[in-house]
């Protein structure tokens, strides 16, 4: 990628006048600041809600948190010295952790003093006539910039469900993504957490521990592999600096970015025996490997369905109560067609005394009580906390929120009325100049998302210094660039079995109103690498540049 100035910034008269603007201090937003800023000579100014960088990172800090791809590669590779000398002390750090790994990124690149932290921006409106956006912030502020990155992450618009009653509730309640930083005590308390994705699926063994008591309320039951987490090895962590090259082209060559390739096995090419005996050593390994195990799980419902038959029987040979199993057991999607969760003791969990569990498919929620939850059988549960472990408005909620327009007033938000829509992920027909981060149409979340985000990075950077080396000022895809994009992600995702998981966030179906289509790019990270490279190679076919 281009590493030299192309340009010089922009003479600094109006102090809120910008080269580019990045939204967002995560993973993605640091990392563009650093490559436009010092690697292209751009003026730039992130602007971030939270009071420190970390993002996704700054506001989960619940309970059992932790990152679910292998440490070695949940990082950037595009530093050497980086690389070389951070140290991971554990397979699936936590938030702190991980807060520290962004921090020291931060202080070493010395990229703070270019972002302005507890700022929301409420507004960004493109000005034809000038070619700049115009970004509005909650403090009053008006930025102009020429580009604008929105690096707000895929996971960062809480979705507190809509549930009568929880005014009145006499408890205090918490969701998981807005988590207290100083955290919450549950000695003595009835907990009731709502939610069992990844995050419910974190954090009920480690509230069980202290809680009185902890009553889980199940909409849809969940697979779950064990994640086998636990400290890293002097060995390892020597291996890990000795083998930059060799891990990064793995995470390359890999269909999700991860640090280990799929098995060329098909799952019905080998005899029941050999498949079981390569099932319980892909559970004993553990975590996210375990979808790794044969070549088609994702792509067969057959191949799929051995690893339903496997993964159910675990849940019925772990969780002592019959009843209690057969709930947990009765999942109504493909194994990984949901996120699939890795966990440390979750279906242990429901062996312990002071844990229950409701089943609220069975039962729904009816309200919420100043005492508890009242389920429509009139059965009432006493809390005094209450968790909502219920997830995100995923991949377009963080973007939505903001009031983003376009040429002519056009709003993303009725661009967008019947799902995202835009050309390899990275631009809004309509919206020069705008660019995306791991948004919708991208690989993103179904991706180790650091690889993601250095790919899209990098693009970008690459881009706007091209536009600029040709003097040119403006970029923004073609109408029917973007409507073959949008077949190309349907026909990705309708060779898997993704789709097929109906109350999925993939699918926008865990937000009442939102239409269901399915959002990130299912046809492999590695392969959408190279469709944004031959899009560049080939003069950014596919974009009009001006
Ligand atoms: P998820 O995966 O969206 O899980 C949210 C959970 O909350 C899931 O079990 C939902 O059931 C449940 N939920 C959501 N709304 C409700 C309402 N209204 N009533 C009852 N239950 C509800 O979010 P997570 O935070 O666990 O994980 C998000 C990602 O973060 C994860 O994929 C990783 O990438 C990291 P449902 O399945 O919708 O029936």
């Amino acid at each position: 990628m281009a590493r030299t100035n192309v340009t010089a910034p922009v003479p600094k008269s109006d102090p809120l006048r910008f080269d580019a603007l990045v939204v967002g201090a995560g993973f993605s937003g640091l990392y563009q600041l650093l490559c436009l800023r010092d690697r292209l000579g751009l003026s730039v100014k992130v602007l971030e809600a939270g009071a420190g960088v970390g993002g996704t990172w700054y506001w989960n800090r619940y309970p059992g948190a932790r990152c679910d791809s292998e440490s070695h590669s949940y990082c950037y590779s595009f530093s050497e010295e980086l690389w070389r000398e951070w140290e991971w002390s554990e397979k699936y750090p936590g938030p702190p952790e991980i807060m520290r790994y962004l921090n020291h990124v931060a202080d070493k690149f010395d990229l703070k003093r270019d972002i302005r932290f507890n700022t929301k921006v409420e507004s960004a409106h493109y000005d034809e006539k000038e070619n700049v956006w115009r970004v509005a912030t909650h403090t009053g502020d008006t930025y102009t910039t020429q580009f604008l990155i929105t690096a707000v992450g895929c996971l960062s618009t809480a979705n507190v469900p809509d549930i009568p009653g929880l005014e009145t509730f006499q408890g205090k309640w918490y969701h998981t993504g807005h988590w207290p930083h100083e955290g919450v005590d549950f000695r003595g308390k009835r907990v009731g957490q709502v939610g069992t994705g990844s995050t419910g699926i974190q954090a009920a063994p480690v509230i069980a521990e202290t809680a009185k008591h902890l009553t889980v309320f199940q909409r849809t039951a969940n697979y779950s592999v064990p994640a086998r987490n636990g400290p890293l090895t002097a060995e390892f962590k020597q291996w890990i600096k000795d083998n930059a090259e060799e891990i990064r082209n793995t995470m390359h060559a890999a269909v999700n970015g991860h640090p280990f390739l799929l098995s060329e096995t098909l799952a019905l090419s080998v005899s029941p025996d050999e498949r079981e005996a390569i099932y319980e050593k892909a559970w004993e390994t553990g975590g996210l490997r375990f979808r790794g195990a044969f070549r088609d799980l994702v792509t067969s419902n057959e191949a799929n369905a051995t690893a339903v038959a496997f993964l159910k029987r675990k849940i019925r040979e772990i969780v002592k109560d019959p009843a209690t199993a057969e709930k947990l057991a009765n999942i109504d999607h493909p194994y990984a067609a949901k996120r699939p969760p890795i966990d440390t003791d979750y279906f242990e969990t429901f062996n312990r005394d002071n844990v229950d569990l409701v089943d609220i498919r069975a039962d729904p929620i009816e309200r919420i009580t100043p005492a508890g939850i009242r389920t429509k059988s009139g059965a009432d549960y006493p809390l005094d906390i209450l968790v909502f472990a219920t997830g995100f408005d995923g991949m377009t909620g963080s973007l939505l929120k903001m009031d983003i327009r376009g040429r002519d007033d056009l709003a993303l938000k009725e661009a967008w009325a019947a799902g995202p829509r835009n050309y390899i992920g990275l631009q809004v027909a309509g919206f020069p100049n705008m660019f995306m981060v791991t948004g919708p149409g991208s690989p993103s979340v179904l991706c180790n998302m650091p690889v993601a985000i250095e790919q899209h990075v990098e693009w970008i950077t690459d881009c706007i210094a091209h536009l600029r080396s040709e003097g040119l000022t403006r970029i923004e895809p073609k109408e029917e660039a973007v409507e073959s994009w949008i077949a190309q992600v349907n026909a990705a995702a309708n060779a898997t079995v993704l789709p097929q998981a109906k109350h999925s966030w993939y699918l926008g179906a865990n937000i009442p109103g939102k239409p269901r289509v399915f959002m990130p790019y299912a046809g492999g990270m590695a392969h959408y690498r190279k469709i944004c490279a031959d899009v560049a190679a080939r003069n950014y076919e596919g974009f009009t540049l001006t």
